[in-house]
């Protein structure tokens, strides 16, 4: 009974901090703009059989249309209702795609706007996503309903009403976001609002939230929403498991609102970590890979079984948010796979791989005045993720998630799941290797020379495929071999000119033993 009661109080304080991902399934992936029909198709053809836990999804909630410019992304951040009808699909289609990756092990996680409605500045009318009423001026959403007494305008102590300064708590909570109505949270009105759009979602079998902008959110105001959520639906999670939560923060240092200040409403996003491994494979600021060492709580970022880390998202990767021109993206493809294959090798937080749209990027001044461009579409429409024959998406949809040393990564990193840091080694430049136990190994070459060294891995004896430069099919390695012998030791030789100079070999993707080796006829 004491132990039951332990067991209770233990579950209870970790839950919001557990993704509730399948056992031996390590990261979600952001399919941002993706419709529902193409994402419950990614589910079950891909995302399933290659290990994914999980999907974040652009916010499902109806938004505002916007024509001037053109339909850009950021419409979805600026909520409409709590209608489940937008440009990626309705009701229905979002049921549908919820239940077919729940099916096949992949569980889905809601960007959940909450913290403000449309932006000042829009004209009253019906461009929205499904075509429900709305007056900004006058603070009328009446398919909520909100209204004038549910938004902080009597609060907020700035001339403008927007949050003028990042030194100010009060105005950063209270205050409009770049002119986004911003809700009165101490009310209970608003947060029971809040709390019925979430466990509808929690209802139709979500695992959990990523919750958007909340730095502009008082913890406490969270905590009261939160609370109000139910347990998730058990026709796909245990009894008593608590939605998955993480705070939108952006920490870089410098400012009075701390990441911690969010710890006891869940997990946080580590900003800083995009950020700093942008600039250690940019070899900017002194920076080397050899100092990555002690990456993690050693360079100051938050406690690992709080974080949600990435190496770039939807605003980071088009000159919005934080985090500036060190932010690695797919329009670096080598060092971004290298970047990313660092952070899905290494222990540190709970990793989230970005997958993208093109778009026509283009630089004035240093500023990319497209940075508003919306999905791949048609008229309007977004267009649907089409899948080439080599496996890549067309469309313009990136699909990062699909290159095979990303996809390999992913699957390195729950090959390894719970091994420690070992065996790290350093030339005290850009070359560095690690091993995750006995499970995996990993080595980087970011120098502007050749890497040729013989090291610990920490590997039982064999040959293993490299699942950068390829894979293992039918026993055999498409790309490089390394031998491993008894001891461990391993050589490796990496080019600085290598289409990818990293190695990864992991013991999944270890060569079988042939009945006629010397080797077996020992044992
Ligand atoms: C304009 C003016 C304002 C004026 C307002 C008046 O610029 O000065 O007050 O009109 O109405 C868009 C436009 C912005 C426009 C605003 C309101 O870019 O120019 O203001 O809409 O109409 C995304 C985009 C924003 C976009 C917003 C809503 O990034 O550009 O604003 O969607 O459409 C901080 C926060 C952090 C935030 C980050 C971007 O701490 O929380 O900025 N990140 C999240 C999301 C992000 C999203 C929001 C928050 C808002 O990840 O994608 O912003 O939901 O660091
Ligand atoms: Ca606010």
């Amino acid at each position: 009974m004491r132990f039951l009661l332990l067991l209770a109080v233990l579950g209870v304080c970790w839950a919001q901090y557990d993704p509730h991902t399948q056992p031996g399934r390590t990261s979600i992936v952001h399919l941002f703009e993706w419709r529902w029909d193409d994402i419950a198709q990614e589910c079950e053809r891909y995302l399933g059989p290659n290990g994914f836990g999980g999907v974040q999804i652009s916010p499902p909630n109806e938004n505002v249309v916007i024509h001037d410019p053109s339909r850009p992304w950021w419409e979805r951040y600026q909520p409409i209702s709590y209608k489940l009808c937008t440009r990626s699909g309705n009701e229905d289609e979002f049921r549908d795609m919820v239940k077919r990756c729940n099916n096949v092990g992949v569980h889905i996680y809601v960007d959940a706007v909450v913290n403000h409605m449309c932006g000042n500045g829009v004209n009253a009318g019906t461009s929205s996503t499904c075509g429900s009423y709305f007056n900004p001026g006058s603070r009328d959403f009446p398919s909520v309903p909100y209204s004038a007494w549910d938004f902080n305008d009597g609060k907020c102590r700035t001339n403008s009403g927007d949050v003028e300064n990042y030194n100010d708590v009060y105005q950063v909570r209270d205050c409009r976001l770049v002119g986004l109505l911003d809700l009165a949270l101490e009310k209970d009105y608003v947060r029971s609002k809040i709390a019925e759009y979430m466990n509808h979602l929690i209802d139709i079998g979500v695992a959990g939230f990523r919750i958007d902008a909340s730095k502009h959110m008082w913890p406490g105001d969270m905590k009261a929403f939160l609370d109000k959520l139910k347990n998730l639906n058990t026709s796909w999670f245990p009894e008593g498991a608590r939605p998955f939560i993480y705070q939108e923060v952006i920490d870089l240092g410098g400012e009075p609102i701390k990441s911690s200040d969010y710890f006891g409403n869940g997990r946080v996003t580590e900003f800083k970590y995009g950020a700093k491994l942008g600039t250690v494979l940019r070899k900017w600021n002194g920076e080397k890979m050899a100092y990555l060492k002690s990456w993690g709580e050693g360079w100051a970022f938050m406690p690992s079984d709080r974080a949600l880390v990435f190496v770039d998202n939807h605003d980071n990767q088009r000159g919005h948010g934080a985090g500036g021109a060190s932010i690695l993206t797919f329009w670096d493809a080598r060092l971004y796979k290298m970047g990313v294959g660092f952070m899905l090798a290494h222990p540190y937080g709970f990793t989230r791989v970005m997958s993208s749209f093109r778009w026509p990027r283009y630089f004035v001044n240093g500023k990319d005045i497209n940075d508003w461009v919306g999905p791949p579409n048609e008229n309007g429409r977004i267009k649907p993720v089409t899948i080439n024959p080599d496996t890549t998406c067309g469309n313009d949809w990136v699909c990062e998630h699909r290159w095979h040393q990303i996809r390999n990564m992913v699957i390195f990193r729950n090959v390894v799941d719970g091994q420690p840091f070992t065996n790290w080694w350093d030339n005290g430049n850009n070359q560095v290797a690690f091993g995750r136990g006995n499970r995996g190994f990993i080595i980087f070459n970011n120098d502007d020379w050749e890497l040729s060294s013989t090291l610990q891995t920490g590997l039982p004896a064999g040959t293993y495929c490299d699942v950068i430069s390829g894979d293992k099919i039918d026993n055999q390695c498409t790309g490089i071999k390394i031998y491993v012998s008894g001891d461990g030791l391993a050589h490796f030789k990496i080019s600085n000119t290598a289409e990818d100079p990293f190695i990864a070999i992991h013991v999944d993707a270890k060569l079988h033993t042939k009945l006629n080796d010397s080797n077996f006829q020992k044992q």
